[in-house]
């Protein structure tokens, strides 16, 4: 009776076991964390601010490190109409602009619709670290920003003031996909310890109404990093991606065991679902980057024409992305 009993236990705890083990995330599976230098990010311009993130790396800096400094070589760059001080402006004409930045501890900081101020990412980065909050927005980011040491810049790019006076003659308000005008970058890095960390910068959609906020600066939306899992960020139509928190979700999808290819694609799946009663698919663009600790890449948009850089093993590349509709 005893011993049937004993045997009665040990078949179920063999069978309980079973769907354990099959559920055990991809990423505990292979183990190791990748630790050989791994960033990426949106876009072909993605290409230069890797090079500064590898550089970082090179110098044996932290994956912190590297996505700001990735993120503050495309917000030194005035001629680029969709990052920074030369961005297009809102309807108003003002350029504003988001940012955000997360480290491998979980920490993180947002700027939002934040005007005359050249490296919204270090002001992210500021606000993680010298604040006990996680957003700050408007005047009170820019007072925030001068206060530690971020000087007032009142620069305006005279290609964007052109662009907006154009779009002026119709106000016509369209969110274009793709183009060539390239978009919002997102950077995801790995240090020599296998750390993650992750940024993103953007000055938003062009021509949006004066204090919109895109998904760029908010966590779990534009960017969300899980150092025990993965990383992800996006560009695209930021409200479709603001109401499918779709970083989070990938990073969620990654903990439960998918690749990071498969999770940008279920993401973007559950994205175009999230927004079928709001607009139509032909008429955004929403597009994804992961990586897990393994270093592991995946990218996956609805559109052809999303192409990100990635920079491993010392080598850098840009790459096309898949996408759901071709
Ligand atoms: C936004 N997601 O503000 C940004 C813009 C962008 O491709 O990435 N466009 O909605």
């Amino acid at each position: 009776m005893m011993k049937n009993r004993r045997n009665f236990l040990k078949a179920l705890g063999a069978l309980t076991a079973l769907p354990l083990l099959s559920f055990v995330p991809e990423h505990k599976k292979k183990g190791e964390r990748y630790k050989k230098g791994l960033v990426i990010s949106t876009w072909n311009f993605g290409l230069k601010a890797n090079a500064a993130a590898a550089q970082k790396f090179l110098d044996g800096r932290k994956a912190v490190d590297m996505v700001e400094a990735a993120g503050r070589e495309m917000e030194s760059d005035l001629t680029e109409l969709s990052i920074g001080l030369g961005g297009l402006p809102d309807r108003e004409g003002h350029t504003t602009l988001d940012a955000c930045i997360m480290n491998h501890e979980g920490k993180a900081g947002s700027v939002c619709f934040l005007e005359k101020i050249m490296h919204p990412v270090s002001v992210a980065r500021a606000i993680m670290e010298k604040t006990p909050h996680v957003i700050l927005v408007g005047e009170g980011a820019q007072q925030f920003a001068i206060e530690n040491g971020f000087p007032k810049d009142g620069y305006v790019n005279p290609a964007a003031e052109k662009a907006w006076k154009e779009w002026l003659v119709k106000s016509e308000y369209k969110p274009v996909i793709n183009i060539e005008n390239h978009d919002t970058i997102g950077i995801l890095g790995q240090d020599a310890e296998g750390n993650l960390s992750g940024a993103c910068t953007t000055s938003g959609l062009a021509f949006k109404m004066r204090g919109r906020v895109g998904d760029s600066p908010i966590i779990g939306s534009g960017l969300y990093v899980d150092n025990e899992v993965g990383a992800a960020t996006a560009t695209g139509l930021g409200e479709t991606i603001l109401r499918s928190c779709s970083s989070f979700l990938i990073v969620e999808l990654m903990r439960g065991g998918m690749s990071p290819q498969t999770a940008c694609e279920e993401a973007i799946k559950r994205l175009v679902k999230i927004n079928e009663h709001i607009l139509k698919v032909q008429d955004y663009q929403a597009c994804f980057l992961a990586c897990n600790t393994s270093g592991e890449v995946g990218a996956y948009s609805v559109h052809p024409g999303f192409t990100y850089a990635i920079w491993k093993d010392g080598k850098p590349e840009v790459l096309p992305a898949k996408s759901l509709l071709s």
